[in-house]
């Protein structure tokens, strides 16, 4: 299979996602006082992770684009849970991509203790041979759930999947305890938000 030729547009999304998103945040910035955007990065999922995915899921070669829904993915993150929903409510309104499915792992958490809402989109793409619709995953969760989703994939990386109990266990507590930070840090956010542009003044 040529990879490269397959992946290019999926590469070329991410970056148009990337560009996008980047322009809400300047907007946001020069318009509001608050960006409900920290950060973006974006990656095409390597070649060896989409083998390993199809494998684990018995997906034949030739669907692998069909079913494999997060070869594009791009992550949005944020300060605060609330700015989760600002940015899904701005991505409902957009015209250039299509919404196929939304899962809100922040309202139904994930049994490992995993948080963040995730966007199914359907984006189209010029190619040389002309237009190409691109599946692509959006995920959305703030600066703590993304520490411990790193961390996380980090382990299961390590064991194979196969993470041991007391592990998997400290895991599912440091997830209360990275949402419970949230939702503290939520409940100060004026506060913060003020020390922020204190600070950029300066
Ligand atoms: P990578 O290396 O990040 O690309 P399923 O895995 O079957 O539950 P599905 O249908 O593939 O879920 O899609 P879902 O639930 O939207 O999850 C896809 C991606 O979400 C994963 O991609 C991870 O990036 C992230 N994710 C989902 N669950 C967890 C979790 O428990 N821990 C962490 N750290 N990330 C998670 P990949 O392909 O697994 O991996």
């Amino acid at each position: 299979m040529n990879w490269e030729a397959i992946l290019a547009p999926y590469s070329q999304v991410v970056e148009e996602l990337k560009v996008k998103l980047k322009g809400m945040r300047a907007q946001f910035e020069y318009e509001t006082r608050h960006s409900p955007i920290e950060f973006i990065v974006g990656r095409v999922k390597p070649v060896q992770s989409i083998l390993e995915k199809a494998e684990k899921r018995k997906i034949p070669l030739n669907r692998i684009e069909q079913d494999i829904q997060d070869i594009a993915g791009i992550r949005v993150v944020c300060q605060f849970v609330d700015d989760i929903y600002t940015v899904v409510e701005m991505l409902r309104s957009r015209k250039d991509f299509t919404i196929v499915e939304e899962k809100d792992y922040i309202a139904n958490e994930k049994e490992s203790g995993y948080r963040s809402f995730h966007m199914l989109i359907e984006y189209p793409v010029e190619t040389i041979h002309g237009n190409k619709v691109i599946m692509a995953e959006i995920q959305i969760r703030t600066l703590a759930m993304n520490f411990w989703a790193t961390n996380e994939h980090s382990l299961n990386y390590k064991y194979k999947g196969r993470i041991p109990e007391d592990i998997k266990l400290r895991l599912q507590l440091a997830a209360e305890a990275a949402f419970k930070l949230d939702e503290e840090m939520s409940k100060i956010k004026t506060e913060i938000q003020e020390a922020r542009r204190i600070f950029h003044r300066k």
